[in-house]
């Protein structure tokens, strides 16, 4: 076998990664109508590969590429795996919450239940173009849900079953959904979910605002579980009775019930390339949530080429991300990504500290992953449990670890590598969006010499560059605004329905450039280090500072477990840094650590950027996709109870407990 990764990898040396790299920025045409010749076009594309414009100063923006083609992605899902011999390769190994639950499922499978969902939809007046509402747990029901929509052309817009009902239903309303898919109820570690109630309230809502759906299909996933392999009756985690359902005989409709019935044969729907595939919606800064809308054939040959390198993907190979399928990670790298590379993937309902902290070496261990992707919230709420749950299991088909959704903390990274990989994984930071559909700055497995806490280089297609306040790039080392200079297949198109929206959110703070939001660095190797949210950047003193850079430096302390940094008006400095720490189980918080980590700071950065406030913090509020709610942290500092919008909040209960610890503010 070989002894190193980049022996067999993609792409092997740097040397090639910059040649493949040259072409794609160069001639994009060429670099992508390459990929797109491996998947199933009905009518080829002639001209040029993409059709824009990004200057908002010359007119209308707009981003199109093989915009004369035909497809469809639910095909070259499966259709094409299928056609190509891949029937029965396991699409998907599910792994229920609890681990008594799974099973799995093959292409061939997954290709008539989505078959058979597509004709259900029809059934129920779905045509193409028109929304469909998935409000669904991570059950392999939501996979066959989204590609019924992707194979009759109706526009999924899923939203993540943690969210409210008032979220939903402001979901539902502004994309004008016809039909809602939803579930029972899902149980989350020992935490019951009644995602069936929190629906109808969602629907009554919609219908006060004059919006009313024609039909809700619902899974029964706890209270009959049709995909486990195992049906042990298991009262104390899945009621199977005692559980009651509320039906609403106007619009709910039985899955199984539908599915029985239907035929598993659905010619699919011929897409053109720029017709919209899903809508996902993602937090604005003006607090409403902007309709993200992305395309057929961009964002599936952006999806499949992100998964197959940045994995470093390879048929027959074990992948697991742990995302939910509710936020993109789960739509581009749990569902399309891996599925157009005929991929077998772990599908996990669960959360990785249920019923311990091993659970996700148990499931590496059960399955083989030898490519696993998770977030650094998830790393560092593992690293309090400390390295006896990861001891217990071998890990050793591990290959590739992967990161996203926030700067990871060089300790982390480092925990990732020496505990979770064994000092034997390549370890890839993926920096990207919503917005941006797949990774967008990503180190190769094998191939780019990493340095934790850098997402290092720029993915195939993506031209970065570093803009100074007054929109003048950066070259060489140096600290800025990120901004994307060209386009690339898997960038979104337009907000739903609010072009205007789109144009003003990402083109015009720098003309020209896409503006994802984001403060980097680029060091002395060229290295790209994001440093976090332009609106989490802190100026003290005139020192622009990244509240990432600080809550780094916070974590290297052996006693700390998580850290997170906002500022707080200040009468000279005009901001300071407020810190909320979280000290490792069994250690104490108390004034000889706040000194401790005042040094740690003042040593890492300088000494302007020494904390003014460190407090005791048991507990972060975070959004339930694990990202630190720093707006909720920056009313904490100040003393303000007023949170405002704290609907997406995970758990609202540690701010009560946030307030009080101000007092033992040291
Ligand atoms: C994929 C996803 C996007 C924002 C993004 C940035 C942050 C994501 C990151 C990262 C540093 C990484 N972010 N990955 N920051 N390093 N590797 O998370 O999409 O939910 O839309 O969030 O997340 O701030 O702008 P989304």
């Amino acid at each position: 076998p070989p002894t190193s990764i980049s022996e067999v990898s993609h792409v092997k040396t740097m040397d090639q990664y910059k040649e493949m790299y040259k072409q794609s920025v160069e001639e994009p045409g060429k670099f992508w109508g390459k990929i797109a010749e491996t998947f199933y076009f009905k009518k080829q594309h002639e001209g040029e590969f993409f059709d824009y414009n990004l200057d908002i100063r010359k007119g209308e923006v707009y981003i199109r590429c093989l915009s004369d083609a035909t497809t469809n992605i639910c095909y070259n899902c499966l259709d094409r795996n299928v056609k190509s011999g891949h029937g029965d390769t396991i699409a998907f190994y599910w792994e229920g919450n609890d681990p008594m639950d799974s099973t799995s499922i093959t292409y061939k499978k997954l290709l008539d239940e989505v078959c058979k969902f597509s004709n259900v939809l029809k059934s129920l007046g779905v045509k193409k173009g028109d929304r469909v509402a998935i409000y669904m747990p991570m059950i392999l029901e939501l996979v066959v849900a989204m590609l019924a929509c992707a194979r009759i052309g109706a526009v999924h817009s899923i939203v993540f079953g943690g969210f409210s009902a008032e979220a939903l239903s402001s979901r539902i309303l502004d994309a004008k959904c016809d039909v809602l898919v939803t579930a029972d109820g899902v149980y989350r570690g020992t935490k019951l979910i009644d995602l069936k109630s929190i629906a109808d309230e969602a629907l009554e809502l919609c219908t006060k605002d004059g919006h009313s759906v024609s039909a809700c299909v619902v899974v029964k996933h706890i209270t009959a579980n049709s995909y486990c392999d195992d049906k042990t009756e298991r009262p104390a985690m899945r009621p199977y009775s005692g559980f009651k359902m509320s039906w609403n005989k106007a619009v709910d409709r039985s899955w199984e019930d539908l599915m029985q019935s239907a035929s598993n044969e659905c010619e699919p729907e011929w897409m053109n390339s720029e017709d919209p595939l899903f809508i996902l919606y993602t937090s604005g800064s003006t607090g409403i949530p902007k309709g993200v809308l992305h395309h057929v054939s961009g964002y599936m040959l952006y999806a499949a080429t992100t998964h197959k390198y940045t994995f470093d993907y390879h048929c027959g190979e074990v992948y697991f991300c742990t995302a939910d399928i509710g936020w993109i990670t789960g739509h581009t790298y749990i569902t399309y990504g891996p599925l157009l590379n005929c991929a077998t993937s772990v599908m996990f309902e669960g959360t990785p500290l249920f019923p311990d902290a091993s659970r996700y070496w148990a499931i590496v261990d059960k399955y083989k992953v030898s490519k696993f992707y998770t977030a650094p919230t998830a790393i560092r709420s593992l690293m309090k449990y400390g390295e006896e749950p990861i001891r217990k299991y071998s890990r050793s088909s591990l290959k590739v670890l992967g990161t996203v959704g926030e700067p990871i903390n060089p300790e982390a990274w480092l925990f990732y590598h020496k505990v979770i990989g064994n000092e034997s994984c390549s370890i890839v930071d993926t920096f990207w969006q919503t917005e941006t559909g797949g990774h967008v700055l990503t180190p190769f497995p094998g191939c780019t010499p990493t340095k934790p806490g850098s997402a290092t280089f720029p993915f195939f297609g993506i031209v970065p560059a570093i803009l100074s306040d007054e929109g003048v790039e950066i070259e060489g080392p140096g600290e800025g605004y990120l901004v994307f200079k060209q386009p690339w297949p898997g960038m979104m198109r337009t907000v739903f329905g609010d072009h205007k929206r789109f144009e003003r959110t990402y083109f015009t703070k720098f003309p020209g450039y896409y503006v994802p939001g984001d403060g980097c660095k680029r060091d002395e190797d060229g290295y790209i280090w994001i440093t976090g949210r332009i609106d989490d950047m802190i100026n003290v003193s005139g020192h622009l500072l990244s509240t990432a850079e600080v809550e780094s430096s916070l974590i290297e302390h052996p006693q700390v477990a998580e850290a997170a940094v906002v500022s707080k008006p200040h009468s000279v400095k005009g901001e300071c840094l407020y810190c909320f720490v979280t000290v490792l189980q069994g250690s104490e918080f108390n004034k000889e650590l706040v000194k401790e980590l005042k040094e740690k700071v003042r040593h890492h950065i300088g000494a302007f950027s020494t904390p003014d406030y460190i407090q005791n913090a048991p507990g972060l509020p975070k959004t339930r996709s694990g990202k630190i709610m720093r707006r909720v942290l920056r009313n904490v500092a100040k003393g303000n109870r007023d949170l405002g919008d704290v609907s997406t909040m995970a758990d609202a209960s540690v701010v009560e407990v946030l307030f009080q610890n101000r007092d033992y503010t040291v």
